[in-house]
């Protein structure tokens, strides 16, 4: 978002608690899939998981986020977003993102809702981006 001054503000999109799982790190495939339910925050064209905790599945919206420390962030430029195929996961409701530095995430939520508006608030991030 720009600023009359011209100046890029950082928006708040989106935050609230997903299940996801790093498949591919940098282009290498990760030996096991270890999903965590977890704070996440999509601001500035960043998406941000932060590490698994307890209070921050339970907490939902009213949990701040402070409490726990971002385990990966994902620059949305030149990412790419579908709905993951049938063999990536036994689990419903999957989206896979792929990183430009060739990293995977499956990103899940038992609410197809709630992973709907995940899936257009992610996909308009990366084509913002890909405007620019
Ligand atoms: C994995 C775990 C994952 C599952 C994965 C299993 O077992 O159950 O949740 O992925 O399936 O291998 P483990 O805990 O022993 O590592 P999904 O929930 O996404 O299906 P996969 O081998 O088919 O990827």
């Amino acid at each position: 978002e720009i600023s009359p001054a011209g100046v890029g503000i950082k928006t708040l999109d989106k935050a609230g608690v997903l299940h996801r799982t790093k498949t591919v790190d940098k282009g290498k495939r990760l030996r096991k899939k270890h999903w965590s339910a977890s704070w996440t925050v999509l601001e500035g064209g960043i998406l941000t998981f932060f590490k698994d905790s307890k209070a921050s599945a339970a907490g939902g919206l009213r949990q701040p986020p402070k409490l726990s420390t971002p385990e990966y962030t994902v620059d949305l430029r030149g990412a790419s977003l579908s709905w993951a195929p049938k063999d990536k996961s036994s689990r419903k409701n999957v989206l896979e993102l792929r990183s430009r530095d060739g990293s995977e995430y499956l990103i899940q939520h038992d609410s197809e809702a709630i992973i709907s508006t995940w899936h257009k608030a992610i996909g308009e991030g990366i084509q913002e981006l890909s405007a620019d």
